[in-house]
């Protein structure tokens, strides 16, 4: 590890400490939920007071940093210089406000455009994953070895809702031909189950914070995370994302180009 990436690791994990307390506080204390887009789209109170939290500590700490942020400013990447940060505060905010479980919270960090650092964290559970070039990926203080570079048939895939009920690209024949398919509701989560071999892939449709994170930490352990159509992240746009091992990335991909 870089000594950049040392102090930026050290104090982001403090951070992710700290945020962790002011969510569950603030989940026991009862939340403001309100609609965004629709009902099925929701931000609450905590959402905005922990990404507002994380620009807090990026700012007294790293001042000349731009941010992105899903419930914030949204800094241009494309013309960033130096450091660029990329906030989810709260990912899966229908599974946080109905469950209480399965919610991630998450940074991505480049520095002139090029991944540093990512950070998935499993607030619940008390899991921190993190990583980037270089560096390999870490739960907590454990290296994560890669997972193996298993076929389609072999494992569950992780999937979105609406995607599947639309048979979009052909989706439910790929999910015939997989061990099963998984809906978490988080795309920090499902990034998690991939990146630890539970599921071979991860497929949903996704904006920037959603899979800047991830995409980081997948790239450092040798999967595939590309658009379905074979085209590179580029953390401007929203995007049909697919993670996964990199045959099953193959096969994926064929089945729903033919579609
Ligand atoms: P969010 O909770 O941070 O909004 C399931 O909803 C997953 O897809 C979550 O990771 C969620 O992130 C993400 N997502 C992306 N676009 C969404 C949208 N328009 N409405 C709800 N969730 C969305
Ligand atoms: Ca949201
Ligand atoms: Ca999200
Ligand atoms: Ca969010």
């Amino acid at each position: 590890m870089t000594e950049q990436q040392k102090e930026i690791y050290r104090q982001v994990t403090k951070w992710f400490h700290e945020a962790r307390n002011r969510i569950l506080e603030g989940r026991a204390r009862g939340l403001d939920v309100q609609n965004k887009t629709s009902r099925l789209d929701l931000v609450t109170n905590i959402d905005k007071e922990i990404e507002r939290f994380f620009r807090e500590k990026i700012n007294e700490n790293f001042s000349d940093s731009a941010i992105l942020g899903e419930e914030g400013n949204k800094a241009d990447f494309k013309s960033s210089k130096g450091l660029f940060w990329v906030i989810d505060p709260i990912d899966g905010t229908m599974n946080f406000v109905k469950q209480a479980a399965d919610f991630a919270s998450m940074i991505a960090i480049y520095q002139d455009q090029k991944p540093l650092l990512g950070f998935i964290y499993d607030v619940i559970h008390d899991r921190l994953y993190w990583g980037g070039p270089g560096i390999g990926v870490y739960c907590n203080k454990e290296q994560l070895p890669a997972p193996k570079n298993i076929q389609l048939k072999d494992g569950l895939l992780g999937v979105n809702g609406p995607m599947m009920l639309t048979n979009y690209h052909n989706l439910q024949e790929v999910i015939r031909k997989s061990a099963g398919a998984r809906i978490y509701g988080s795309a920090g989560i499902e990034f998690i189950h991939v990146l630890t071999g539970q599921c071979v892939g991860y497929l949903s449709h996704l904006r920037p914070w959603d899979y800047a994170a991830g995409s980081i930490l997948a790239e450092s352990l040798n999967l595939s995370v590309k658009t379905i159509d074979g085209k590179l992240l580029d953390v401007v746009s929203s995007e049909d994302v697919l993670v996964a091992t990199k045959n099953a990335y193959i096969e994926i991909s064929a089945l729903m180009s033919a579609k």
